[in-house]
């Protein structure tokens, strides 16, 4: 039976083997759950990168840019981090380059995967299905905040724990944590999370439907998965 194991930061990542692995990396507030979005509203490729002038450069070849850091919107990208900001049918067929504070980061780190997805509560079961039909150990890397641990990411690699329990074994203790938060917080995850620090950071910018939508499972059936440089 494959394994499944959570890793809390991508400060973490050197302690894992990836070789032969489908990691999912996750950063559900708010950079994955906005690549899902955007798949789902018809993007057509989406670059993800670590610094702002790289992200920048991509607008020669005819990408929108996207760009937040610490929570904000970039100055001089056409796009921020927010869901919201891609609904409008303004990605269809386009290509899009990002760069966030940590989410895009935790994706970047895990490249070297047999398999990279990029997933949220908004994709969780197409996430899900995937794994199984994969077959493969998954490690879910989760982007926290700058190397720190994040609540958020943490129930998402419970939810997905939860949800493969008949088909893989998970005997890692973070495997293990990442399943009793979340089954103690599923109940209401906009309730039990709102002491934790990222939500607090958002509130202070007036977001709260970002986070509400962000918590929504199963949304969308579509799966980034990295191909060579991209998410397609
Ligand atoms: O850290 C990140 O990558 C972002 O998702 C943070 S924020 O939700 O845009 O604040």
């Amino acid at each position: 039976m494959p394994s499944i194991d959570v890793c809390f930061s991508p400060e973490l990542l050197h302690l894992y083997d990836l070789k032969g692995k489908a990691v999912v990396a996750v950063d559900i507030l708010r950079a994955t759950s906005t690549m899902v979005t955007a798949f789902a509203e018809g993007a057509a490729q989406i670059f993800p990168v670590m610094e702002l002038e790289e992200c920048r450069g991509f607008a020669a070849q005819g990408c929108l840019t996207a760009a937040e850091r610490n929570g904000i919107k970039a100055e001089g990208f056409d796009l921020g981090n927010s869901p919201f900001g891609y609904m409008d049918g303004n990605v269809l067929g386009r290509d899009i380059a990002i760069t966030t504070t940590n989410g895009t980061r935790a994706i970047r780190m895990s490249e070297t995967a047999e398999e990279v997805v990029v997933g949220a509560f908004l994709n969780l079961q197409a996430v899900a299905e995937h794994l199984a039909e994969l077959g493969l150990d998954v490690l879910v890397v989760c982007a926290g905040w700058k190397g720190q641990f994040n609540l958020e990411d943490t129930l998402f690699a419970g939810a997905l724990v939860e949800r493969l329990q008949d088909s893989f074994s998970s005997e890692n203790d973070s495997a293990l944590a990442a399943v009793y938060l979340y089954q103690t917080a599923k109940a209401d995850l906009v309730t039990f999370l709102r002491q934790s620090s990222h939500v607090r950071r958002l509130e202070h910018l007036e977001i709260h439907k970002d986070i509400e939508f962000c918590l929504r499972h199963d949304v969308y059936n579509v799966l980034p998965v990295w191909r060579h440089d991209r998410l397609v």
